[in-house]
């Protein structure tokens, strides 16, 4: 409770801001897009993980208005990236959580904050846990609006959840992203069990044409075995980590 106290303080503050983790063509070594994650400097604590506080502002609702500043910010960071470079990203990724789709405003502000940065519904995608799909059928209608818009939507975390197959088939969904702990069990084949899976995952995904996204990697034996399992995009400290949006930027000034 003490800490959600803080939080709201420092977002009045300004203490929060988002970084970005590029996300790359694994075929063709590209940058492909970025995931927007938020970041909070506190002045006395220091940096707070998003694994402490995010959890906090959920439970107190909180992330609401957090929610609401972070898809405005990455929004105007792409708007922005578009008008300095020739070349960017293909979409900016946010991170919606069950509350933030819960909410009636939700897909008008969506609408508002597209047409407020000029951005078309095509460079927004949404990542929501699997736990959401399943919440209840105000979000799946929700879910099925942001679809109808044209935003597209990404399964995070994909593999730790408890949605079902079928109902992956009837959903309005365009990539899945397999979990970190898949990824983290490939190395020399140590863990038969998460190699299975993130097999697995890539298959249902070809099968259903949905982009196969790995998340977590940390190394080139992960990179070149994902890669042959079908995934076709991923992310990690080995190509890039969350980073300010000027860093980022940096990179794609490189693409060509
Ligand atoms: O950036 P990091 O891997 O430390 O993030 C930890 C957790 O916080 C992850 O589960 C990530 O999805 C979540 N997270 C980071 N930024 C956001 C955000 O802007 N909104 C939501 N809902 N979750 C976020
Ligand atoms: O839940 P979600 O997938 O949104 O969370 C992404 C989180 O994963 C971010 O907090 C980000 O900092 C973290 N992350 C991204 N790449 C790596 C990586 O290669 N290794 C580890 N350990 N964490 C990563
Ligand atoms: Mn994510
Ligand atoms: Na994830």
């Amino acid at each position: 409770a003490r800490l959600a106290g803080e939080l709201r303080n420092g977002i009045a503050r300004g203490e929060l801001r988002l970084y970005y983790q590029p996300v790359y063509d694994l075929v063709t070594g590209r940058m492909h897009g970025c995931e927007a994650l938020v970041r909070w400097q506190h002045p006395v604590r220091g940096f707070v993980s998003p694994g402490e506080f995010i959890p906090c502002a959920e439970r107190s609702g909180l992330i609401v208005p957090l929610g609401s500043w972070v898809l405005r910010t990455a929004c105007e960071q792409l708007a922005a990236w578009r008008a300095a470079f020739s070349s960017t990203i293909e979409a900016v990724n946010v991170n919606v959580a069950v509350r933030q789709l819960r909410e009636p405003g939700f897909v008008d502000e969506v609408a508002a904050v597209l047409s407020d940065t000029g951005l078309v519904p095509d460079d927004l995608v949404i990542e929501v846990t699997e736990s959401s799909v399943v919440d209840g059928p105000q979000v799946r209608e929700t879910l099925q609006a942001l679809h109808e818009m044209g935003v597209r939507l990404a399964l995070d975390d994909f593999g730790t959840g408890q949605s079902s197959l079928s109902l992956l088939r009837a959903f309005p969904v365009h990539a899945l992203k397999l979990d970190k702990s898949f990824v983290d069990g490939i190395a020399d084949g140590a863990d038969r069990g998460r190699l299975a899976v993130a097999a697995a995952v890539a298959q249902l995904a070809e099968h259903l044409q949905l982009k196969a996204v790995a998340e977590g990697i940390e190394n080139q034996e992960q990179l070149d075995r994902l890669r042959d399992m079908g995934y076709r995009y991923g992310q990690g400290f080995l190509m890039a980590r969350p980073l300010p949006a000027a860093e980022c930027g940096a990179l794609m000034a490189d693409v060509p």
